[in-house]
């Protein structure tokens, strides 16, 4: 990531354009996660890109158990990455964000599952819902299990392993 220039209140990439990021931790559940998801403003909307190490190995779903990866990636509505209950992390981050009350599956926050390679996930996608500021003050949270995309109203990405705030 190029965080060059920090003027005005936001931060620029080389490129000049105006960015937002998130500092992504891994939680009990997940303790060696670690990376960054940051938002670009480009023409017509914002590109995403994630850079994301330390996800658990992909285990495959049982009879009785989601599997492990891919896993769900989303922004939810609260800037609070506090663990709380450490059974069950991060839950005062919220639910997904949904500033125009869209089913799951089409949040302004839905986004494409994270493929683990080894523990490395690097992706970037394109997306027209909102501006790098938009999101500010929000999270981005890390899911032990795929999203569904039609599951309400989160996709049944199960645990929450890791978070950052969006800043
Ligand atoms: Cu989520």
């Amino acid at each position: 990531m190029n965080l060059m220039n920090y003027s005005g209140n936001c931060w620029f990439n080389a490129a000049g354009r105006k960015i937002t990021y998130a500092i992504i931790k891994g939680g009990p559940l997940a303790p060696n996660i670690n990376g960054v998801v940051y938002f670009v403003d480009i023409p017509e909307g914002t590109q995403v890109c994630a850079n994301v190490n330390g996800l658990p190995p992909f285990k495959p779903a049982t009879n009785s158990s989601d599997p492990i990866g891919p896993h769900g990636f989303h922004i939810h509505e609260f800037g609070n990455c506090e663990v709380g209950d450490p059974s069950n992390p991060f839950q005062l981050a919220g639910g997904h964000w949904n500033p125009d009350n869209q089913p799951h599956g089409n949040h302004a926050g839905d986004f494409p599952v994270l493929f683990s390679n080894n523990g490395a996930a690097r992706t970037c996608f394109f997306t027209n819902r909102f501006k790098p500021w938009e999101v500010l003050g929000k999270s981005i949270i890390i899911h032990q299990s795929p999203d569904d995309y039609r599951s309400q109203p989160a996709g049944d990405a199960g645990k929450r392993l890791a978070c950052g705030v969006i800043q």
